[in-house]
């Protein structure tokens, strides 16, 4: 990307101060994000987004979602009279004719936040930061128990585990690149598993299983904390709708409660932290335990296992597909991520029992 271009379409933006760099930000898979420096020492920086259109293809419902989640979360944070409230909400900066995004000569979609100063994002946390994040996510659901309208699915069935069983089945079929025929042992193992790991959806046909404003993109690096490891906000919206609260505790245990990163292609590095696991547990129940339901909070262990689960299972359809979805490094990236995710799935299957019965002691 130009720089001389990404300095166009900020004139776009109400921003205050002068350019003094741009840099690339973060390793999200979906889409590209820019640090912008300015020179003034009183003026913000700025995190400006390439929204990857293909993937969220109502950019309008995308961004009033996030208008909708920043609005409602910072006003209950004002009526709490929490302290230092713009590093606890993200803040977008509106564009010169009053939205909260740009579209470009090229149709690409361009938004822009302030810079949270002196936060960070992390790859791994400890047990403490763990108990922190849970608390965190919680509250973040609890804040948008009450929001005021019903917001749409900025991505239809992003987490239904039946579509997404259905497209891996659909790539197979197709086999575009021929590559079925290498990962029957990875096709295996998810025929085994598939009927179980719909459980959230039959509860919710049953009438047992509620839909709540959910982040649905807890990983582990969608958290900012401050210096001192203190959780300030969670960052990375676009994927706020509706959803099973397990999207939020299945997705952060999947990043979270790993020894290693999805990215790891030596699988003896796999396993899941049980520590980490207990840890969120405690944090997330002490705020989220207000409104949770019996089903809920019994079926978080299955959680943990449905969400390493339903992104082997989508890494591997992209994988068949071509490679079209997530960005790639090499040839068998999506490849190596599935077995990685799939050797994390193996590993929490085995832990449930121990991870059912720590919940059971916690509820006590
Ligand atoms: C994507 O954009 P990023 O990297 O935070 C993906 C998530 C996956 C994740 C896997 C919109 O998240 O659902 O869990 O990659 N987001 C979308 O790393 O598909
Ligand atoms: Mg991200």
């Amino acid at each position: 990307m130009e720089y001389a271009a990404i300095e166009t379409i900020l004139r776009s933006f109400l921003m205050e101060g002068t350019v003094e760099a741009i840099k690339p930000l973060g390793n999200g898979l979906i889409n590209d994000t820019f640090k912008i420096t300015t020179q003034e020492a009183d003026k913000p920086d700025y995190v400006l987004q390439r929204i990857n259109n293909a993937v969220f293809t109502d950019v309008d419902l995308l961004q009033h979602n996030i208008e909708v989640v920043t609005h409602h979360i910072r006003r209950k944070l004002e009526a709490q009279g929490t302290a230092d409230i713009d590093r606890k909400v993200l803040t977008f900066v509106a564009t010169q004719d009053g939205k909260t995004y740009v579209k470009d000569e090229k149709e690409q979609y361009w938004r822009l936040s302030v810079f949270i100063p002196r936060s960070v994002t992390v790859e791994s946390v400890t047990p403490e930061s763990s108990r922190y994040a849970g608390e965190a996510f919680g509250q973040f659901e609890a804040m948008l128990v009450d929001v005021p309208e019903e917001l749409g699915e900025t991505i239809p069935d992003f987490h239904n585990m039946g579509f997404r069983l259905r497209q891996l089945n659909d790539a197979v079929a197709a086999d575009v690149k021929g590559r079925a025929k290498e990962v029957k042992a990875e096709l295996d193992l998810i025929a085994e598993h598939a009927e179980q790991m719909c459980f959230a959806e039959r509860l919710h046909q049953a009438g047992k299983l509620p839909k709540r404003l959910c982040h649905c993109d807890t990983k582990v690096n969608n958290m900012l904390f401050d210096e001192e490891g203190n959780v300030l906000c969670v960052i990375d919206l676009d994927t706020v709708m509706p959803s099973f609260v397990f999207s939020d505790f299945g997705d952060f245990m999947r990043t979270a409660a790993n020894n290693t990163t999805e990215e790891d292609a030596c699988l003896d590095n796999v396993g899941f932290k049980m520590d980490i696991y207990r840890a969120f547990t405690e944090g997330y129940l002490r705020s989220a335990g207000v409104f949770l339901t019996e089903e809920e909070i019994s079926h978080l262990p299955l959680a943990a296992a449905m969400f390493p689960f339903m992104q082997a299972v989508r890494f591997l359809a992209d994988y068949l597909n071509g490679d079209v979805y997530y960005k790639t490094q090499y040839a068998e990236h999506n490849l190596v991520r599935t077995r990685n995710q799939l050797r994390l799935f193996t590993d929490v299957m085995a832990k449930l029992p121990e991870m059912e019965a720590y919940l059971a002691s916690i509820r006590k």
